[in-house]
């Protein structure tokens, strides 16, 4: 084969590979956007073994993080609550030892758990806290080490 035509034909084969992948990369992320609006944990991962000092880091799929104190539509504030369950739709987020709300609009923190199993749950709620509900909200289980 002559040197231009092996030239070329590698040329078509590169480009044919990429906007293949490129086309793959862009059908997941539309697939998530679709079937998850709301919170999701970085880190820790679901079933995570950690230690007692824990280093939370949250997510959001489909909408803003901003500060709470005012309601703009499709925005809200992460909420992480420590062995409960998701709050509701339209009802607030609790506040108290096991409801931490980032009303100045953080994306991570530090936590303490004693050792054993522990729940950790993302809620994502508005500017007045109330909560966008379960599809907003991940649940994860983490092992924490003595
Ligand atoms: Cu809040």
């Amino acid at each position: 084969m002559q040197t231009w035509l092996k030239t070329i034909l590698l040329g078509v084969s590169l480009s044919l590979a990429s906007g293949l992948t490129m086309a793959a990369g862009h059908l997941e992320g539309e697939h998530k956007e679709q079937s998850k609006q709301g919170a999701y944990f970085i880190s820790p991962l679901h079933q995570a073994t950690v230690a007692q000092k824990v280093q939370v880091e949250m997510g959001i799929h489909g909408m803003k993080v901003r500060q709470a104190g005012t309601l703009v539509e499709g925005t809200g504030h992460h909420h992480l609550i420590i062995d409960g369950a998701f709050v509701p739709q339209g009802e607030a987020v609790p506040k108290d030892a096991r409801h931490i709300h980032f009303g100045k609009g953080q994306t991570s923190t530090s936590i303490n758990l004693s050792p054993g199993k522990h729940t950790l749950t993302l809620q994502f709620a508005d500017g007045y806290h109330q909560s966008y509900g379960e599809h907003a909200s991940q649940s994860i289980e983490v092992m924490v080490k003595d």
